[in-house]
C-alpha cells in the first residue's frame, strides 16, 4: 500500500511539471525516429498500407515525400493470367474465360459417357464400357436414362434430351408393370428423383418454373408424361411403406405384383429408410395428392422418437419392430444420407421451417454436435481433419476409417450454415451464429481432407475407403502411391479399398462450398479431379469405367459405368465451373442423387400437412 501511494504521488508530481512545449518537442523527435526507422524497412509495411501509400504518390505534388517515405518493394514481373495459372495452379485463380472452356469439357465428357451407353446399353440400367454391353443392376428400369435426363437439360445437350425423353415415354410405363424386385431407396432417388427433376426443368411445374436459370432455349421433355410415369412408379413404391407394420418401410418392392418385403436379414439401412422425403413431398405438391408426403414423412416423425447417441444413429433399422439394430455408427455407407435429409427436407419446406418441421433442423444440429464431439479427429503428422466411425457404439473403440461417401458432409454442413446463400451475404445480414461459423470451418477442413484422398494416390483419384494415421494408433498401412504428396503418411489405403466407382461426393461438396464461400480453390480442386477422371477412366469406344486400384499405374479397370457418374459427378462439375445463377442454392435443393427440386416457399405451393 505504502509503495503504491508513493508511486502515485510521484507520477502526479512529474505530470505537473510536464509543459506543452516539452510535449510538442517529444512528439517531433518520435515522429522523426519513426520515419527513419521505416525508410530502411522495405517489405515490412503490409500490402494494404503499401497500396494506400502508392496511390497517394501518384499525385504530382508529393514525389519527395515518396522517396523519403520508402522505396517501393521489388515485385515479381507481371505475367499473363495463363502463365500465372501454370506457375502456381492451386494458389491463383484461373481467368474467367478458362472456366467456360472447362465447363465445355465437362459437357463433352457427358456426351462421351452417353454415347457409350446409347450405343451399347440403351435401356439397360448401366453400361459395361469394356465389354460394350448393358447390365440391369438396379431392377431394369433404364436407370442411366432417367438419371441422365435432367443433367442433359441443364447442360443443354439437346440430342440426349430427345433420346432420353423418347425412351422414357415409349418404354418406362411398360417396364413398371413387367419388372420384378427393385430397391425402394435406389429407385426413389435415381428414377423417381430423375423424373421429378426433369418434370420441373421441363416447365411442368409452372408455379415454380422461373428460378432455375437453365437457358429457356434448352430442349425439354414432355412434363405431363413424366408426371404420369412418376405417379405410377410412386404408387407401386408406396407399398413398401403401407405394407410395413411400422413407419419404417420395407427395403424391397416387386413392381409387377405391387408387393413389398424386407431384405433377407429383415433389416433396412437407416440411410435408405430415411432418404425418401424430398421426392415424395414434391410429388404430393405437384400432383395435389398428399398420400406420398404423408407416408414418407411418417418415417422422420418416427425417427424423432428413437434414442440416439448425441444425435448419431446406428446404421441398421428393423422395419418389423421400428427399432435400431446393432450399434454401428458411421456417416459412410448405410448412414450417410440420413443426416443429409434431416437438413434438406427442412430446407425444402421453407414455409414450415419454424413450425411443424423445426424438429428436423434440431435433429440435424444435435447430430452435427455429436459428429464434432465423437467422430471428428486430426491425423498425424499433418493435422488433416476427418470423420471416423464407432463400430461398437459410444462405448466401443474409435475407428479412423472414412468412406469416400462421407465426403457429402462438407456440402451439407455448408448448406446448413448459410441455408444456401453466400457466406458474404450471410455475414452482411448477421445471419451466422458461432455454431454456423464453426460448422462452415469444419466443412472447409473436411473438403480439404476429401481432396487430399484424391491427390495422395498415383492416379489422382480417391479410393472407396481411407484410413487415417492418428496419435496412439500405431497400425500403419500402405499409402496411396503419390510419394510427393505432403499427406502420404497421414492417409492409408488398404488393398481391398482401392477401387473408385466414379463417385460424386467430393465434387458435390466442392460445388456447394464454391457457391457458398466463393473461394476459387474449390474450382481448381474440381478441375484437377476432372482431369484425373479424363486421364484414367475414359474409354475410347464410349463411356467411362470404374477403377479397381487407384494406387497403381496404369490403374486396372472395372467394367462398370455407374449411373451417378452422369446423374451426379458430371452435373456437379458442370455446375461448379458455371454461373452461380444456375440452380441457386437458396431456391433449389438437390436430392441425394443430385436431382434438383425447387424449394417450396409458400403454403399454397405445398400439400405438406401441418
Ligand atoms: C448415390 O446413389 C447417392 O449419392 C447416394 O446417396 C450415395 N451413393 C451414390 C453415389 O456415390
Amino acid at each position: 500500500m505504502a509503495t503504491q501511494s508513493l508511486f502515485t504521488n510521484s507520477s502526479k508530481y512529474q505530470c505537473g511539471k510536464f509543459t506543452v512545449g516539452k510535449f510538442l518537442s517529444l512528439l517531433m523527435v518520435s515522429g522523426l525516429i519513426y520515419l527513419f526507422a521505416h525508410k530502411s524497412s522495405d517489405g515490412f509495411v503490409s500490402g494494404e498500407i503499401h497500396d494506400k501509400v502508392e496511390n497517394r504518390h501518384t499525385k504530382k505534388d508529393s514525389p519527395k515525400i515518396h522517396t523519403f517515405w520508402r522505396k517501393p518493394p521489388r515485385l515479381p514481373p507481371r505475367l499473363p493470367p495463363n502463365e500465372i495459372y501454370k506457375n502456381n495452379s492451386l494458389l491463383l485463380q484461373s481467368p474467367p474465360s478458362e472456366w467456360a472452356s472447362r465447363q465445355k469439357k465437362v459437357k463433352e465428357a457427358f456426351e462421351h459417357a452417353w454415347s457409350g451407353y446409347r450405343n451399347y446399353a440403351m435401356g439397360y440400367d448401366e453400361l459395361m464400357p469394356l465389354s460394350r454391353r448393358g447390365v440391369d443392376g438396379l431392377g431394369g428400369l433404364g436407370a442411366t436414362v432417367v438419371d441422365s435426363l435432367d443433367t442433359a437439360i441443364i447442360m443443354g445437350v439437346d440430342d440426349v434430351v430427345s433420346e432420353a425423353s423418347k425412351w422414357i415415354e415409349d418404354n418406362l410405363m411398360k417396364k413398371l408393370s413387367e419388372k420384378g424386385q427393385v430397391n425402394l431407396f435406389e429407385t426413389t432417388i435415381r428414377v423417381l428423383g430423375g423424373l421429378l427433376s426433369a418434370y420441373h426443368l421441363s416447365g411442368g411445374d409452372k408455379a415454380r418454373g422461373s428460378d432455375s436459370g437453365v437457358p429457356v432455349t434448352s430442349k425439354r421433355a414432355n412434363p405431363e408424361r413424366l408426371l404420369e410415369v412418376s405417379k405410377d412408379l410412386a404408387d407401386r413404391l408406396l407399398l413398401a411403406f403401407t405394407s410395413s407394420p411400422t413407419a419404417i418401410p420395407f427395403s424391397d418392392v416387386v413392381l409387377r405384383d405391387r408387393t413389398a418385403h424386407a431384405a433377407p436379414d429383415g433389416l433396412s439401412s437407416t440411410s435408405e429408410a430415411t432418404t425418401l422425403q424430398l421426392e415424395y413431398s414434391y410429388l404430393s405438391t405437384i400432383s395435389g395428392d398428399p398420400k406420398y408426403d404423408l407416408e414418407a414423412m411418417k418415417v422422420l416423425e418416427h425417427m424423432r422418437k428413437l434414442p440416439t447417441v448425441e444425435g448419431l444413429v446406428p446404421i441398421y433399422i428393423n422395419p418389423s419392430s421400428g427399432q435400431f439394430s446393432g450399434e454401428n455408427i458411421r456417416l459412410g455407407s448405410r448412414g450417410d444420407s440420413y443426416y443429409e435429409y434431416l437438413l434438406k427436407v427442412w430446407v425444402q419446406q421453407e414455409k414450415y421451417r419454424n413450425t411443424s418441421l423445426k424438429y428436423l433442423f434440431e435433429m440435424y444440429t444435435e447430430a452435427m454436435r455429436g459428429v464434432k464431439h465423437l467422430l471428428v479427429r486430426k491425423t498425424i503428422p499433418n493435422g488433416l481433419v476427418f470423420v471416423g466411425e464407432l463400430p461398437y457404439g459410444r462405448n466401443g473403440g474409435f475407428s479412423p476409417k472414412m468412406d469416400h461417401l462421407v465426403c457429402f458432409l462438407p456440402g451439407t454442413l455448408a448448406l446448413g450454415a448459410t441455408k444456401g446463400i453466400t457466406k458474404k451475404k450471410a455475414l452482411e445480414n448477421h445471419l451466422l451464429t458461432v455454431e454456423d461459423l464453426e460448422n462452415l470451418q469444419l466443412a472447409e477442413d473436411l473438403a480439404k481432407t476429401c481432396v487430399e484422398m484424391y491427390f495422395v494416390t498415383s492416379t489422382g483419384l480417391a479410393p472407396e475407403i481411407a484410413y487415417f494415421h492418428i496419435e496412439g494408433n500405431s497400425e500403419g498401412g500402405p499409402d496411396g502411391g503419390n510419394k510427393s504428396s505432403q499427406y502420404v503418411n497421414d492417409i492409408m489405403i488398404k488393398p481391398l479399398d482401392r477401387h473408385n466407382l466414379l463417385r460424386p461426393e467430393t465434387v458435390e461438396s466442392l460445388f456447394v462450398l464454391y457457391r457458398i464461400t466463393e473461394d476459387p480453390k474449390y474450382r481448381e480442386w474440381g478441375w484437377r479431379i476432372f482431369q484425373a477422371f479424363e486421364k484414367y477412366t475414359k474409354v475410347d469406344s464410349g463411356g467411362y469405367s470404374s477403377l479397381d486400384d487407384v494406387t497403381n499405374l496404369p490403374p486396372p479397370r472395372r467394367d462398370k459405368m455407374e449411373t451417378f457418374f452422369l446423374g451426379e459427378t458430371l452435373k456437379y462439375l458442370y455446375l461448379l465451373f458455371g454461373e452461380s445463377s444456375i440452380l441457386p442454392l437458396d431456391k433449389y435443393v438437390f436430392n441425394t442423387e443430385a436431382h434438383p427440386l425447387p424449394i417450396i416457399q409458400s403454403a399454397e405451393q405445398t400439400s405438406h400437412s401441418v
